[in-house]
């Protein structure tokens, strides 16, 4: 049974004009391609290619919004990260999340999925650094935890809440395992209700 059985498709936005209303609560979703954004979606609201996984990254250039209930949403933002993504484009991206971070006022939290092999880059830091100065909560996933053994799960774990210290909290998960499933969702709960 899925969380939100209504959830449904949007809208894509390749500009700011295309945002759905701004008006009650959404929470987003951002990651540098292939950190396993679209399977934590996936995961945490239990429906299978919800959000499209691709074995091929860079593919999701666009913002897309989804309705879970009600006014409540959740956005998929896109992320980049790949050398195959050109530098126009990714100065487009820039802008477009630049200007969604300024002008949500219904944005109520921040997932910000990070691949625990790999520790946030300068991809995750600009969306935390967005976040910080909107006044954005947001919650890091270290996804693919199953690939770590248990020691160093919680050696990466303890890096990254030292890294981020106040600026976010943070926790692992596996998509593939639903390891951390019932904290995310918990999370994500807590930022819809406001
Ligand atoms: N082992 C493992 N692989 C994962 C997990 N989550 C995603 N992946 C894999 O990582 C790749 C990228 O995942 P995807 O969700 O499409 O990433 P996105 O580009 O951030 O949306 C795919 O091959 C997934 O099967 C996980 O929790 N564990
Ligand atoms: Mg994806």
């Amino acid at each position: 049974m899925s969380v939100f059985p209504n959830a449904a498709f949007l809208t894509s936005a390749h500009e700011a004009h295309q945002f759905v209303s701004d008006a009650g609560a959404e929470v987003a979703f951002a990651g540098r391609s292939n950190a396993g954004k679209s399977s934590a979606i996936n995961t945490i609201l239990n429906r299978r290619n919800f959000a499209r996984t691709s074995k091929s990254p860079g593919r999701t250039q666009l913002i897309n919004f989804f309705s879970l209930v009600d006014d409540q949403r959740l956005v998929d933002l896109p992320g980049y990260g790949y050398a195959r993504v050109g530098r126009s484009l990714r100065k487009h991206w820039r802008g477009l999340l630049a200007e969604y971070f300024e002008s949500r006022m219904s944005l109520q939290g921040l997932f910000l999925v990070v691949d625990s092999r790999r520790g946030p880059g300068d991809f995750d830091w600009q969306m935390l650094d967005w976040s910080r100065m909107i006044e954005c909560p947001v919650h890091v996933l270290l996804t693919k935890a199953d690939k770590l053994k248990r020691q160093e799960a919680s050696r990466t774990l303890a890096a990254a809440q030292k890294d981020l210290g106040d600026t976010a909290t943070v926790q692992l998960f596996s998509a593939t395992k639903n390891q951390g499933l019932e904290e995310a969702r918990g999370v994500l709960e807590g930022f819809l209700a406001g």
